[in-house]
């Protein structure tokens, strides 16, 4: 295989809506520059960059994935990106490693919910950013309004460069602004026939080249004078001038395609090749390891290497990729690096390129390339390696916190430290998921970015390690406290033989504001229990509390004062006031009205405008409180607190209702008291649960 250097390299990450053909589209590229042999296609499970099982079964990119071609001598590597919301994170880390962003919308749809936020990714990196209008083949596509509405919410730097030849049906090329030809294409190759721009488009193709012209050059000072005294624009400085301004973001030049029909890919590979800016255009941000200083470096094969590892797969028989590009120098086979974020040694000796599942063996990666290295020792997602023992670090990757727990259970017995292994080698694939064990209900937690999110690491688990397991939805961590101040008693008393047992205590009950946990206050003067004894007066409350009283939740936000007692010289013992501490605290509960604490979630729902009515009318009746409401663009986001019990089935809710276009995060926020008549249910239900009462017996 051939090496690139940065001039002649472009990192481009195809990112946009889910279904909007971005796979497809890849597809057509990869074939249209001899990548592969054939046109791969989504619907049969044979495009290169939706290999993996998952992918295959559910028709959708779950996660970033790499491919490269050439075309006339330029290295592109693409990188596929999921659309949906639930892996995000994913299109986040290639968006890290890429200069240039190929947003793709549908002809159909326009700019869906997904679109607004990938591009904001986009603008975030300050990516180059390119958009395509996809699927021109179907019915009721329409260039004109998917223009329109990308204009209404992205502005007027987009200006197409391009025209449909066609549309729907009759969709059959594209209208080159810029070399002022139509291109037809015939049978898939993707390699168009240059033809003169039909009669009835020309006045249209004529005026849609002098807004781009103008654009343009408005862009630069000295292209601006030209066009005042020239009127116009020579074609090479069209072409110059459109370079310079999509590489500073001042233009961005809009195409037309149907990857699966595959229209307009050679005109593509075209634009991307001569209007993305290289790596060696690109600086990255840095941080210098002496003095912490934010630095940006380019591509330069001469500079140290440094390598950055923005993605790792775990694989079971390869054990694990890491993913990386080569910011800085060359990376070569048999050599050692640094790896500068875990201060280790890494052997490189397995460099390869990824096309989809096919891995090329290769020897060395230039400067602003991206590659892929099997069997790192310790290298995660993340981490800077470098020839250097010291030198700049690249600033890791921010990934999602996790938005929604479930409860797994393996379906064998004994399969749980296969579970934790697995989980672990999945986690350092996919840092957004997070694992744990909740402290309140004991239940194994795994937890993700939503419902899609995790039933994939589920199939995932079961394929590559051979672990079973089902969720279920997670227990709710109720809590108990009370809402009355009480006095009571607990007395322990056993004459059993021998030596008896006797421990007798007065407590005080008060509730305490939320959030305060337990408190205990030693009040006994003149001796009625022995100071030593005390302290397991303390401990029985403790216990006791603990096991709750209502539904077998934590009892919290109150305070125990122990004011009297009495004790036996030979009989007492600390186990006799442990009971009596605990005694005294059931006592209580019979007078202190305890009632149930539930969680509440601050939760943001994110959804197209049409769909925002109907979502809060549900919010409402999940008992919510809507604290705002904020449309921008296509999507309006609503803040509210919704009890967390009403919240573990929303996702499958916020699916149906906004067909796959909305999305959500919620974080912990307080616990209130749940409202009287939800209170019977809940310590009904789960009484019969464990078909046990709850008690200190
Ligand atoms: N009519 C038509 N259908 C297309 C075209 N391109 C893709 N499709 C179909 O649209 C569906 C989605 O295409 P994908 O390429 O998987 O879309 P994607 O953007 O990668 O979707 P995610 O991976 O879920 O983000 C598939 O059924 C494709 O066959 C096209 O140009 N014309
Ligand atoms: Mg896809």
């Amino acid at each position: 295989m051939p090496t690139y250097a940065a001039a002649t390299i472009r990192n481009v990450a195809v990112v946009g809506h889910n279904g909007s053909g971005k796979t497809q589209l890849i597809s057509a590229l990869l074939f249209t520059a001899g990548a592969t042999t054939r046109l791969g296609r989504v619907d049969d499970g044979t495009a290169p960059t939706d290999f993996d099982d998952e992918a295959i079964a559910r028709k959708h990119t779950l996660a970033a994935t790499p491919a490269w071609l050439e075309w006339q001598g330029t290295k592109v590597n693409l990188v596929d990106t999921p659309g949906f919301g639930n892996f995000l994170s994913e299109t986040g880390a290639a968006l890290r490693v890429t200069d240039a962003a190929l947003v793709v919308v549908d002809a159909v749809a326009g700019v869906e919910v997904q679109t607004e936020r990938v591009w904001g990714l986009a603008s975030d990196q300050q990516l180059a950013r390119f958009v395509v209008i996809n699927r021109l083949d179907r019915e009721r596509a329409s260039f004109a309004t998917a223009l329109e509405d990308l204009h209404a919410t992205f502005g007027r730097t987009l200006v197409p460069v391009q025209l449909p030849y066609g549309e729907e049906k009759g969709f059959r090329g594209v209208i080159d602004l810029v070399g002022q030809r139509a291109y037809t294409y015939d049978g898939g190759t993707g390699r168009g026939k240059a033809v003169a721009i039909p009669e009835s488009i020309a006045a249209e193709a004529r005026n849609a080249r002098e807004a781009l012209v103008e654009l343009v050059a408005e862009a630069d000072d000295a292209l601006m004078s030209r066009f005042f005294d020239e009127g116009t624009l020579t074609d090479d400085e069209l072409v110059t001038g459109l370079r310079t301004a999509v590489g500073k973001g001042a233009v961005v030049p809009v195409f037309c395609a149907a990857g699966a029909e595959n229209i307009g890919a050679d005109r593509l590979l075209e634009a991307l090749t001569q209007y993305a800016p290289s790596p060696v255009e690109r600086p990255l941000p840095a941080i210098q390891a002496a003095d912490a200083q934010a630095v940006t470096v380019s591509a330069d094969d001469t500079a140290p290497t440094r390598v950055f590892v923005w993605k790792t797969v775990a694989d079971p028989f390869a054990g694990r990729i890491s993913l990386f590009r080569v910011v800085t120098g060359v990376i070569r086979n048999d050599t050692t690096l640094s790896n500068l974020t875990r201060g280790s040694q890494e052997r490189i000796a397995h460099l390869m390129a990824l096309q989809g599942k096919t891995q090329a063996q290769v020897n060395e990666l230039h400067a602003g390339d991206l590659g892929a290295i099997a069997k790192l020792k310790e290298a995660q997602t993340g981490d800077t390696l470098s020839d250097k023992a010291t030198d700049l670090t690249f600033p890791p990757i921010a990934f999602a916190a996790p938005l929604l727990s479930y409860a797994l259970e393996p379906k064998t017995r004994g399969d749980e430290d296969k579970i934790s292994t697995a989980l672990h080698r999945l986690q350092e694939e996919d840092p957004t998921i997070r694992t744990d064990r909740d402290p309140r209900t004991h239940e194994q937690l795994i937890s993700g970015q939503g419902q899609l999110h995790l039933e994939v690491t589920v199939a995932k688990l079961k394929r590559r390690f051979g672990v079973d397991v089902t969720l279920k939805l997670p227990r709710i961590p109720y809590l108990e406290t009370i809402t009355a101040s009480t006095e009571a008693h607990g007395r322990h008393k056993k004459q059993t033989g021998g030596h008896g047992q006797f421990g007798d205590c007065k407590i005080r009950v008060e509730p305490l504001p939320r959030g305060s946990d337990f408190q205990f206050e030693d009040d006994i003067f003149g001796g009625s229990i022995p100071r030593q004894f005390v302290p397991a007066v303390e401990k029985g409350i403790q216990e006791a509390r603990l096991r709750g009283f209502l539904a077998g939740f934590p009892l919290v936000d109150f305070k125990a004062t122990v004011f009297d007692g009495s004790f036996h010289p030979v009989d007492s013992n600390e186990m006799s006031f442990k009971m009596a501490g605990s005694l005294a605290l059931r006592d209580a509960m019979t007078r202190a009205r305890p009632v149930l604490l539930e969680p509440i979630m601050q939760v943001e729902v994110y959804a197209p405008n049409e769909c925002a009515g109907d979502l809060m009318g549900d919010l409402n009746g999940r008992r919510g409180r809507i604290s705002g409401m904020e449309a921008r663009g296509h999507a309006t986001t609503i803040k509210a607190q919704v009890p967390m019990s009403e919240m573990l089935t929303y996702e499958q809710h916020l699916t149906s209702a906004t067909g796959g276009r909305g999305s959500y995060r919620m974080t912990h926020s307080h616990y209130e008291e749940v409202p009287a008549h939800q209170q019977a249910k809940i310590v009904a239900a789960h009484k019969t649960d464990h078909g046990v009462e709850h008690s200190d017996a």
